[in-house]
């Protein structure tokens, strides 16, 4: 076969070519909690949303002895400035999520030495909410999010059946903590919708709560269905959550050919003083997840979890479970430090075959912030292990790196759910 003269890259420009491919890849974001503009008060953005979010309240009190109730009822202009005074004025801002607010306000131009909250402020006020989201996905690289849709919350609840989502950046996700970690409060508020469940899960339950997952699946069109766990998730289990996912989740899973995912190690409200802040991390059972991508090999599993200890068992059963797909340095393992040692093991054990970040953002300028912290350690990562290769004498094309980074970063996500790659 004729040779075709292939251009490669070479040692010395493997990082200036890994860059741009970096900077031009259109990333799909697996996990948010950000909404589009029709959602209203949902679709949070701007200086002090960014500054009030939770990981900076959390900080927040590390430093501060107020009142927790006294903090949370000042309005959220005041919060910002006793953060941003603790924070960023009292002490140097070097924690993640504090680096990450400077990071946005250096990608949008602002004088970050300035230091000047009102500054930054009339600058936010003097955006355009629609525009200013467009802005941000351009500046992080981002193509599209994938929401998390809840639909035991009132206020989301009322955006679905009255407007609905009509911005095609923005996927649906049903996500079902209520169902799975409370099922019988969750069960009055089914039967209020109309579904016949009762308390117990008995075959008119089974069946009722199967055709709720079906209306809203449909109703939001939902790319994946999600839950969060506490560390303690077993699989099997003889509870209401072990029945309801063996027998209203994964067979409803496996009819409309959706993915489940599983965010497990969460310890919500280890100190519910500090409200959304309170939640706490432990070491759960990855056997939990080989049993069920052994017990139910037809379904895919999108699995994160979130206490350090468990990445390397976690990474390993992926080698054994093609219907399972990792994703993700979630939540308390998104600092650099953790980020780079996880993408590094998970390279070396899966190759490309991983999702390796999403941003969990809750502002959407947050998308600035932690692609750009996660995609200069992933080039980091991908330079080494580039350079092992042409250590070898193995030849790369940019065309085979663009094709490397458009599977990590998209592809492998909507092939693995089996929607059209866009
Ligand atoms: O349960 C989840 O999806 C978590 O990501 C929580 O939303 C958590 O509070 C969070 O925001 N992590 O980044
Ligand atoms: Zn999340």
């Amino acid at each position: 076969m004729m040779k075709m003269n292939v251009e490669h890259v070479s040692t010395e420009d493997l990082q200036t070519v890994l860059g741009e491919i970096m900077d031009a890849v259109e990333i799909t974001d697996i996990h948010t909690h950000i909404y589009p503009e029709a959602f209203k008060e949902l679709s949070l953005w701007g200086i002090d949303e960014l500054l009030t979010y939770h990981y900076l309240v959390a900080e927040y009190f590390r430093f501060s002895d107020m009142d927790y109730d006294a903090f949370f009822d000042l309005p959220k202009s005041r919060q910002a400035e006793l953060i941003w005074d603790k924070l960023f004025v009292e002490n140097s801002p070097v924690s993640e999520a504090a680096r990450g607010l400077l990071t946005i306000l250096n990608k949008l131009d602002l004088d970050v030495a300035a230091r000047d909250l009102s500054a930054y402020r009339k600058y936010f006020s003097s955006l355009n909410h629609h525009d200013y989201i467009g802005k941000v996905f351009e500046l992080a690289g981002i193509k599209d999010v994938v929401m998390t849709n809840d639909p035991f919350d009132d206020v989301e609840r009322g955006f679905w059946e009255s407007v609905g989502n009509k911005d095609a950046r923005f996927k649906a996700v049903l996500r079902l903590d209520p169902l799975l970690n409370d099922y019988k409060n969750t069960s009055r508020r089914l039967v209020e919708w109309g579904y016949a469940v009762e308390e117990t899960l008995n075959d008119k339950s089974i069946s009722e709560i199967k055709r709720f997952l079906t209306d809203w699946v449909q109703k939001i069109d939902a790319l994946y269905v999600a839950v969060s766990l506490p560390p303690d998730f077993f699989y099997p289990e003889d509870t209401s959550r072990g029945r309801c996912i063996n027998e209203c989740i994964l067979p409803i899973c496996k009819e409309l050919g959706l993915s489940f995912a599983l965010m497990v190690g969460a310890k919500p409200a280890v100190n519910p003083k500090i409200r959304v802040a309170g939640s706490s991390v432990g070491k759960s059972n990855v056997t939990a997840i080989e049993n069920l991508c052994r017990a139910w090999p037809d379904n895919k599993f999108l699995v994160t979890m979130l206490s350090r200890e468990n990445q390397h068992e976690l990474c390993i059963l992926a080698r054994k479970f093609r219907n399972l797909l990792l994703f993700g340095c979630w939540w308390f393992l998104n600092n650099p430090v953790i980020i780079e040692d996880m993408t590094r093991m998970r390279m070396e054990t899966l190759g490309f075959s991983f999702v390796p970040q999403h941003s969990d953002a809750r502002v959407i300028d947050q998308l600035i912030y932690k692609w750009s912290h996660s995609k200069t350690i992933m080039q980091k990562v991908l330079f080494d292990k580039y350079k092992d290769l042409l250590d070898t004498g193995w030849k790369l094309t940019k065309e085979e790196i663009s094709r490397d980074l458009e599977n990590w970063l998209g592809k492998t996500f909507w092939n693995f759910i089996g929607r059209e790659y866009r």
